[in-house]
C-alpha cells in the first residue's frame, strides 16, 4: 500500500520551493524536491515578480516531487500552492496576462495611501477591512495603477486580477478564484464577513473613479480546503504527474506558517512567523477592530478555520539578508572582505548588546539599496557611536528586531485581552539562534524555536485534512506539527 503525499509549491520573496510532504503514522515529513531564487527584477519601468522563471522553477520541482514519490512509493494526493501576499497579476479578456506582477516593494504606491485617506479615511478602512495601514496593500497597487501611475497601461485591458498563488493555481488548473486568508490582504475584503467588502468598494469607486472597475476584476473567494481541480493537460504533460488534485490551501505564506506552528490548545501563545518579513501576533477566534488597536496599528488577517491572525509586520530579516547583499556585492569587487552570514551571527554574539533600537517596525527599511549606509544613518540619528564593524552593526539590527518582537507581542496581549504564555518563532529565522535568544530575553517569556518550514507543513497539511488522509481540526493538524518538529527552547 502507498503513503498519501502532498506537494506544497511556498514562493517566498527570496527563494521558491517545492516540497514533498510525506504523512506516515501520524507525522509529516518533508522532502525538498526543488528550490530557485527569487527576487524583485528590476522591469524597466519598476520592480516586478518574474514569474515565468517562477514557473520553470515549479514545474522543475512537481517532476522532482513526482520521480521522489515514486521512487518511495508515496502516493501524491495534491499540490497547494502559498505565497507572499499582496501583490498580483492583471489578465487580459482572453485569460492571459498584462504583464508580471508589481512587487510590493516598488515605489509606485509612495504617498497613494495618504491620498486615498483623504477621501476614505483610514478609520473607515480599519472598521471594514481591519487592516494594518502598509503603503504597499493591494488597494493602493491598484489606485495607482488606475489613476495613471506605472502599470496603468496594464490596468487599461485588465479583466481579471489574481494574486500570486491563484495565478499559480490557475496555470496548474484552469481555475480561477481568490482563495480567503490572501485575499484578507487585499484591503478590499470585509474581515467580519470574509467576502468582498462591496460597502468599501462602492465608496473607494466614489473617491477614486479610476479604479471603480475593480469589483468586475475580482474572483469568486474560496476557504483552504476547497479543491480546485486536477493538473491541466499540459501540466501532466510537463511533470508526469496524473490528474493530481490541486488545493486551495491557506495560500497566504504567513497563513499557512500559523496553521504550521505547534500553538497550544489552551491558552494564548504568541507567534513570530520569522522570514524577509516577520509576522508578530496573535491566533484569535474574531477580528479585533477597537480605536486601540487601530492607533496600535495592528492588523486583522485571515486564518483557516474563522480565525484571525491578530498581528503586525515587522520589517524581519530583510534588512540583515540586504546588509550581506551588498557586502558580498562589495567583496566580489575586491572592496572589503567576504562575508558569511554564519560567521557574522557568531561575531555578533559577542558584540556587547544595547548599543541602540532602531524603528524596524515601520516603513523606513522597506525599500531595497544601500541598506549597511541607510542603518548606519538610523544609528547616527540615535545620537549612539556608529559601528566601526559589520558584526557590531548586526548586533544593532537584531537588538532593534527581538525589542520590536517583545513590544509587538505585549501590545498584542494587551489589545486582545488575552495572557500571552510563550512566543513561538517558525519559518527559516528560527535558526537564527541569537536573534531566539535576545528575542527571549527582551520579552521575558520562554522561545520555542521551530519547525523552520512552518509555511510548507501548514500548506500540507491543509491539503491532507480536504483530502481526507489528515485529522478534521486545527488541534489534530498541530498536533501533527508538534510530532514532525524538534523544538528548541530559549
Ligand atoms: C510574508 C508576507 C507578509 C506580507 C508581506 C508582503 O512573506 O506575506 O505577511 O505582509 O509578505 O506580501
Amino acid at each position: 500500500m502507498s503513503t498519501p503525499g502532498f506537494v506544497a509549491v511556498d514562493l517566498g520573496a527570496t527563494s521558491g520551493r517545492v516540497m514533498l510532504g510525506v504523512l506516515d503514522g501520524g507525522r509529516v515529513e518533508l522532502v525538498e524536491c526543488g528550490r530557485f531564487g527569487n527576487g524583485p527584477v528590476d522591469a524597466g519601468d519598476g520592480l516586478r515578480w518574474d514569474v515565468e522563471a517562477l514557473w520553470a522553477g515549479i514545474l522543475d520541482g512537481l517532476r522532482a516531487a513526482g520521480t521522489r514519490a515514486a521512487q518511495a512509493h508515496v502516493e501524491i494526493l495534491g499540490v497547494g500552492v502559498d505565497s507572499w501576499a499582496v501583490d498580483h497579476a492583471l489578465l487580459g479578456a482572453d485569460g492571459g496576462p498584462l504583464g508580471d506582477p508589481w512587487c510590493y516593494r516598488d515605489a509606485r504606491t509612495d504617498g497613494v495611501a495618504e491620498r486615498v485617506y483623504e477621501r476614505v479615511p483610514f478609520a473607515d478602512h480599519y472598521a471594514v477591512n481591519g487592516l494594518q495601514h502598509l503603503p504597499f496593500t493591494t488597494e493602493f497597487q491598484l489606485v495607482a495603477a488606475a489613476e495613471g501611475g506605472p502599470g496603468a497601461a496594464e490596468w487599461s485591458r485588465a479583466a481579471r486580477l489574481l494574486l500570486v498563488p491563484d495565478l499559480v493555481a490557475y496555470r496548474l488548473t484552469g481555475r480561477q478564484v481568490a482563495e480567503v486568508t490572501n485575499a484578507s490582504t487585499t484591503g478590499l475584503l470585509d474581515v467580519r464577513t470574509r467576502t468582498w467588502a462591496t460597502g468599501l468598494l462602492d465608496r473607494l469607486a466614489a473617491a477614486h473613479p479610476a479604479v471603480a472597475g475593480v469589483r468586475d476584476l475580482l474572483p469568486d473567494l474560496v476557504e483552504p480546503g476547497t479543491a480546485l481541480g486536477p493538473l491541466t493537460e499540459a501540466v501532466r504533460e510537463a511533470t508526469g504527474l496524473g490528474p493530481v488534485p490541486v488545493y486551495a490551501v491557506a495560500s497566504h505564506d504567513t497563513a499557512s506558517a500559523v496553521v504550521g506552528t505547534p500553538l497550544p490548545d489552551d491558552g494564548v501563545a504568541a507567534y513570530i512567523s520569522s522570514g524577509t518579513w516577520s509576522l508578530v501576533g496573535v491566533e484569535l477566534p474574531g477580528p479585533v477592530l477597537t480605536a486601540e488597536s487601530r492607533a496600535a496599528n495592528f492588523t486583522n488577517e485571515l486564518g483557516i478555520d474563522g480565525t484571525v491572525r491578530y498581528l503586525r509586520n515587522v520589517m524581519g530579516l530583510w534588512i540583515l539578508d540586504e546588509c550581506v547583499r551588498e557586502w558580498a556585492a562589495d567583496a566580489a569587487r575586491g572592496d572589503g572582505p567576504p562575508v558569511d552570514l554564519g560567521t557574522l551571527l557568531t561575531q555578533a554574539a559577542d558584540e556587547p548588546g544595547g548599543r541602540c533600537l532602531l524603528a524596524v517596525d515601520g516603513d523606513e527599511f522597506l525599500a531595497p539599496g544601500g541598506m549597511p549606509g541607510r542603518v548606519r544613518a538610523a544609528i547616527r540619528r540615535t545620537g549612539a557611536d556608529v559601528p566601526d564593524t559589520r558584526a557590531a552593526l548586526a548586533r544593532v539590527v537584531l537588538d532593534s528586531l527581538a525589542d520590536a518582537y517583545a513590544r509587538v507581542v505585549r501590545q498584542a496581549g494587551e489589545l486582545a485581552g488575552v495572557e500571552i504564555s510563550a512566543v513561538h518563532v517558525v519559518g527559516g529565522g528560527s535558526r537564527n539562534t541569537l536573534l531566539d535568544r535576545l528575542t527571549a530575553e527582551a520579552s521575558g517569556l520562554p522561545v520555542v524555536a521551530g519547525p523552520s518550514e512552518a509555511t510548507a507543513l501548514g500548506n500540507v497539511l491543509v491539503q491532507a485534512r480536504a483530502s481526507g488522509a489528515g485529522p478534521r481540526t486545527l488541534a489534530g493538524l498541530r498536533a501533527i506539527v508538534r510530532a514532525s518538529t524538534e523544538t528548541r527552547v530559549f
